[in-house]
């Protein structure tokens, strides 16, 4: 069902009664840094939520269904006309100092040189673009004066980028009076954080524009949409933040972009290893893509899908890296020539070399087994056939089984990670792994509410002491390194009488 994007004139709707006190407090302090900032009262303000992710890594770039939740941190935009540029600020300024655009939609965002408002200036672009692809007029480019506040922890693989991205794509819109439907926004704004250097797969921005209180959800996408998933009953989700920092952006052409290539390969690979014509095998872009093809040969009972792709996997990928010449000898093309038009894969491929080569197999063998739990898990959630007891042990299992599937097969989780991981996993977690793309950044655990205490003291004493030591946290800072989080609303415009 098409849904727009709300627009509020108070700060309830959003953070509820009992957050809402403390919300005014913030936007009261961003309206006084916007006006010494900028000499006058900020139009209006957007807001977008980070996310933890359940259940479903590596797979939304795959075209497979993911399974996140909104959660309460967010980031702040406070936005008005003005000036003959874009200016944009941020309240932390020492970390983020300001930075100014041109208001010409047509400049391309400089990748090269990564700096932190270049997600403002994709979701500018991203704006435009969108307006384009509707056939719908364009505003006239004016000067835009911009603050940013960000409680999202950066780097920590709770979509801090997203949030950012997100929140300062509603408020050009909100400037620019433009209405425009949720999964739209959640589909340019996919699109347009790629403009930063990550090739994106979508789950972040389509969670942080539709999560929803009190329920996490089920992100398809082509098109993009988000279906409800109830939480279990008696159970919580814990996030804690390995503080390991991983910056997707400066890392993507070794990290995250290599993975993303890796599966195109893999996907392409196993189609022409399964018969299909070369010329129609280079189009292919997901795994995803291939199964149909790998069902047309191993026609199973239905709905065996990801037993069918993993024999499939398994019988025509090889262990261990292969070679671009390899690949390049497979597909009949040269790598260069398949990935002309994006940059961002192409600065990939002259670094897989260093690495070995394209892990194909195992990072196949992920992607499947992962799409098949989390539509496990969902049916798990959504059950009133499993008992309440049973659907922990259920959630548990899977989610333990997808961290080690992106220990062992993925390789984005880190030592920091699998350390913070055992450490929750003694301390009761019924399961627990890494979420967001990983290399760092944060675990989320599964733990009954009535222990959810306890977890927490005893994860801080075994884990988070050694970082207090090691000078990675102060024990003030400690509540917000390990929480236990519910799901919480979408992004929205928020125009406040000032
Ligand atoms: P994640 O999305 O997991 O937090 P990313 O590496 O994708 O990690 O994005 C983190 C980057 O996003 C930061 O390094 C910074 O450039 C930008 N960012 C996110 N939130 C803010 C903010 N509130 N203010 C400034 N920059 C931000
Ligand atoms: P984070 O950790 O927020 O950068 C990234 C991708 C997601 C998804 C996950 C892994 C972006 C903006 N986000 O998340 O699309 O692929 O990794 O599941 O690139
Ligand atoms: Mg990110």
């Amino acid at each position: 069902m098409a849904e727009p994007i709300p627009v509020f004139e108070d700060l309830t709707p959003v953070y509820g009664s009992e957050g809402t006190p403390a919300a005014q407090e913030r936007y009261a302090r961003i309206i006084e840094a916007f006006e010494r900032r900028f000499g006058a009262k900020p139009e209006l303000f957007a807001r977008s939520p980070g996310r933890v992710n359940l259940i479903g890594e590596h797979i939304d770039y795959e075209g497979y269904g993911v399974l996140p939740m909104a959660i309460r941190q967010d980031t702040v935009v406070a936005i008005r006309k003005g000036g003959n540029d874009l200016v944009i600020g941020n309240l932390n300024k020492h970390k983020y100092p300001d930075v100014t655009l041109s208001v010409d939609p047509s400049k391309p965002v400089d990748v090269a040189n990564h700096s932190w408002a270049n997600y403002f200036h994709a979701a500018y672009k991203g704006v435009f673009d969108y307006l384009r692809s509707k056939g719908l007029a364009a505003p006239q480019p004016v000067g835009l004066q911009v603050l940013v506040e960000g409680q999202v922890p950066t780097g920590s693989g709770l979509s801090s980028s997203s949030a950012l991205t997100c929140t300062c794509a509603l408020a050009l819109l909100g400037v620019f009076g433009i209405t425009a439907q949720q999964a739209d926004v959640a589909e340019f704004t996919c699109t347009c954080e790629r403009h930063v250097g990550t090739e994106s797969g979508g789950m972040d921005q389509a969670i942080s524009i539709m999560g929803m209180p009190g329920l996490a959800k089920m992100v398809e996408f082509n098109p993009v949409r988000a279906s409800d998933v109830s939480l279990p009953e008696g159970a919580t989700f814990v996030i804690s933040n390995s503080l390991t920092v991983s910056n997707k952006a400066e890392t993507a052409p070794l990290r995250y972009n290599m993975r993303v290539v890796e599966c195109r390969l893999a996907a392409i690979c196993l189609a022409i290893s399964l018969g299909h014509p070369k010329e129609q095998a280079v189009q292919i872009k997901t795994l995803r893509e291939v199964e149909p093809i790998i069902e047309a040969k191993f026609a199973g009972p239905k709905g065996s899908v990801s037993n069918s792709s993993a024999a499939a996997v398994e019988q025509y990928l090889h262990e261990g890296p292969y070679p671009q010449e390899e690949i390049e000898s497979l597909l009949g093309t040269p790598l260069a020539t398949l990935f002309s038009d994006n940059a961002s894969a192409k600065r990939v491929i002259p670094l897989a070399a260093g690495a070995g080569g394209f892990k194909l197999r195992n990072r196949a063998r992920h992607v499947y087994a992962e799409a098949a739990r989390v539509l496990q898990f969902r049916d798990v959630c959504n059950s009133s056939q499993i008992g309440a007891e049973d659907k922990l042990g259920k959630l548990g299992a899977l989610m333990d089984e997808s961290q080690a599937s992106c220990r062992d097969l993925y390789e984005c989780s880190c030592e920091e990670l699998d350390t913070l991981v055992g450490v929750s996993k003694a301390a009761g977690a019924l399961g627990s792994r890494l979420t967001g793309a990983g290399w760092g950044g944060c675990t989320v655990s599964l733990v009954r509410e009535a222990a959810a205490a306890e977890f927490i003291n005893q994860v801080k004493s075994e884990y988070f002491s050694g970082c207090i030591k090691d000078g990675k946290v102060s024990e003030e800072l400690l509540a917000e390194c390990i929480f236990a989080s519910r799901p919480a609303s979408g992004g929205a415009i928020i125009k406040l009488k000032l």
